[in-house]
């Protein structure tokens, strides 16, 4: 069967890797065009102030203005998207994009509703920083113990999923918590599995605060765990 795939991306100051990451997504939406499936790529930019819209509009995107918010970009590429099945990642080169072609088969194949994928599986070298790997640890231990779900790591940013499952999605996070949030709420209401893929090093400037943005994480997940026992 065909499908239209949108290539959903937030980006934040990603001049030196968009460009790159967009040839990798173009690359990608030849192989599916093959197949008989049709895409689309949306970027949704969070004001960058450096060149990251223009390299992205001239690349061939769809892009999209927001407020600064990786939960808030998120949610707005969203509403935009078209197609059937949704795929995600950072604007950064870290995440296999070129995989996606086998990605959508595994989802329709085994008919799952939701993908994750672990960075841990195959990590390059220099790709996570020792203190990052602490923090995504307990980060993702916490998430199994308080929801009772079993996945390697809760932080990954690339998915892919049936755009219909949004519905009955309760996503309230507005910045980096919408990632655990999108999958306590998969794991917890449909058909969702984690596969394992390659996390490469990322190009450009690290824009996560280990301490700032995990204890903000950490405070999520107790808030999240709080409403589900309401
Ligand atoms: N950190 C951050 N990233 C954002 C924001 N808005 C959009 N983004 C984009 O969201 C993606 C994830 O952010 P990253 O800083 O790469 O976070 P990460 O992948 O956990 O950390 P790295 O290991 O440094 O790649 C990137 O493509 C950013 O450009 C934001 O408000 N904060
Ligand atoms: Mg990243």
């Amino acid at each position: 069967m065909n499908h239209k795939i949108s290539f959903v991306l937030p980006a934040l100051n990603e001049e030196n890797a968009i460009g790159l990451v967009l040839d990798e997504i173009n690359q990608v939406r030849k192989e599916l065009e093959l197949k008989g499936h049709s895409s689309e790529v949306i970027i949704v930019d969070g004001k960058s102030n450096d060149n990251t819209v223009e390299i992205a509009k001239s690349k061939g995107a769809k892009v999209i203005l927001s407020e600064k918010g990786y939960g808030q970009q998120y949610n707005l590429g969203f509403e935009h998207a078209t197609g059937e099945i949704i795929v995600t990642g950072d604007t950064d080169l870290t995440y296999p994009l070129e995989d996606v072609s086998y990605l959508i088969n595994f989802l329709v194949g085994k008919n799952l509703d939701f993908i994750t994928t672990n960075r841990f599986a195959y990590m390059d070298k220099n790709a996570m920083s020792l203190t990052h790997k602490i923090g995504n640890l307990i980060l993702t231990g916490c998430t199994m113990g308080l929801f009772f779900i079993n996945i390697k790591d809760s932080q990954s940013g690339m998915w892919i999923f049936k755009r219909g499952i949004l519905r009955r999605f309760n996503l309230k996070s507005k910045g980096m918590p919408f990632s655990q949030e999108i999958k306590i709420e998969a794991f917890k209401k449909c058909k969702a599995k984690e596969l394992p893929i390659r996390y490469r090093e990322r190009i450009g400037e690290v824009k996560l605060n280990t301490f700032k943005d995990g204890f903000g994480n950490l405070f999520h997940l107790v808030k999240k765990r709080f409403e589900f026992t309401m």
